[in-house]
């Protein structure tokens, strides 16, 4: 269900406004995806001092993972000082190749109660807020807020959801002391192809894809909580699965304030490596075809489909990003479609940057026996990382969440599997 401001938006609904959208939509994507694949791309330098090649031809075949500690001009980053110079370079980077620019911060988020009621059953109160987002043309998203009572400032984990009131975690998460609040990204963009959503209908000159408004979306969950008096600014985490988890994960790459992310099975497009891949996972091929996932991507990370080698990005990046705070990934050794082993190369790979930083434990990885959910073990892992991370509450067994350091963890490079 949408927002009420969205709803009106949402003109797909009426089946000839439906067909009106659909073709105005693929048009665009359409005119998007010619552009990116004729590879004409802008040569202006961005606000990171980044240039975009002229030609995605032209860009060449590497072995092993794209290096975190050198700049694109060849330079070694050393210090923390140059580390944040590359951090806007790689931000720069993986918005263009892989999700599409995302909007700045609009002036005002507001939060308008809609409702308020006390549940036992989770040990808390529940309000529903419908958060007005003032972007070029009105946004509007809704949320749900569980708070354990009280009224001191306490830390946050936010969730994203299409849906609100997912109540089975909220008990453990409020005894803990912890605020919860879920958003419901798909008010911002419907999960569905060929739909010009109402976040990219409000800023029609970026050429940002779903995951990228959906990571807009909690980052204007975290502007509305800053503004909250019960909110602790300084421990807000952001907990994703699967999509959500690709989502969580690119919100707190580009996000600061997002303390601590846990993306949970989340894989292709998220967690695990594009070009490490374990047998049986999701590729690069698959999760953009058009008739598939495609338009959470941007049109451009098609053309490195059977190229992945030519790819100047990797997931890497999104995970180092989050240095020095912290990243827990949440993987399953039975949800082979997520690589959780390609999740354990990416997770090696950018512990160079935490070490740089000096905050080695904040780069986590936890593996569990099973399959693709977001199991209460995962949630046991991810709060107990959090009072560790939020409260240096040091857990039981603390090696649990270092499993890509272990001896028998997936090897760094790549097979050479990925065409010229
Ligand atoms: C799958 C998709 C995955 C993952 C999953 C989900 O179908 O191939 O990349 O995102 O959906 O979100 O549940």
């Amino acid at each position: 269900m949408l927002s009420s401001a969205n709803r009106f938006s949402c003109i797909r609904r009426h089946p000839l406004h439906g067909l009106l959208r659909k073709s105005v939509s693929a048009a665009v994507r359409l005119m998007t995806g010619i552009m990116a694949v004729a590879t004409v791309c802008a040569a202006e330098p961005n606000s990171a001092g980044w240039t975009p090649p002229d030609s995605l031809d032209a860009l060449p075949a590497t072995s092993g993972l794209p290096p975190l500690l050198t700049t694109a001009a060849g330079r070694p980053v050393a210090s923390g000082a140059e580390w944040n110079e590359r951090r806007r370079e790689l931000q720069a980077m993986m918005q263009y190749y892989v999700y599409g620019h995302l909007p700045g911060r609009p002036d005002r988020v507001e939060g308008r109660l809609e409702s308020q009621r006390t549940l036992p059953q989770v040990g808390g109160t529940e309000e529903r807020l419908t958060l007005h987002i003032a972007a070029p043309r009105p946004l509007s998203m809704r949320i749900a807020v569980y708070r354990p009572s009280g009224t001191q400032r306490r830390p946050v984990i936010i969730r994203e959801e299409h849906a609100l009131g997912h109540l089975e975690e909220v008990p453990a998460i409020l005894k803990r002391g912890y605020m919860h609040v879920e958003f419901a990204r798909e008010d911002l963009d419907p999960d569905e192809a060929n739909i010009v959503g109402p976040a990219q209908q409000a800023y029609p000159e970026h050429d940002w894809a779903t995951l990228a408004v959906w990571a807009w979306g909690a980052m204007r969950v975290v502007d509305y909580l800053e503004t909250r008096s019960d909110v602790d600014p300084d421990r807000m985490a952001l907990v994703g699965h699967s999509r959500g988890g690709k989502m969580a994960l690119l919100a707190a790459a580009m996000d600061e304030r997002i303390r601590l992310v846990a993306p949970n099975g989340s894989g292709c497009g998220g967690a695990g490596s594009f070009r490490v891949q374990q047998k049986g996972a999701e590729t690069l091929e698959l999760i953009t075809r058009p008739e598939r996932f495609g338009y959470w991507f941007h049109p451009r990370l098609r053309w490195f489909s059977g190229r992945e080698n030519r790819l100047p990005v990797d997931q890497h990046f999104l995970k180092a990003l989050v240095a020095p705070r912290a990243v827990l990934c949440t993987e399953a050794r039975g949800d082979v479609w997520a690589n959780p082993e390609g999740s354990q190369v990416t997770s090696r790979a950018a512990q160079e940057v935490f070490d740089l930083l000096g905050v080695p434990d904040h780069n986590a990885l936890h593996l569990r026996d099973g399959q693709h959910d977001l199991t209460p073990v995962d949630w046991k892992a991810i709060l107990d990382f959090a009072d560790w991370v939020f409260h240096d509450r040091r857990p039981e067994h603390p090696e649990r969440f270092f499993q890509h350091r272990r001896a028998s963890a997936a090897p760094v490079r790549p097979p050479d599997r990925a065409t010229d």
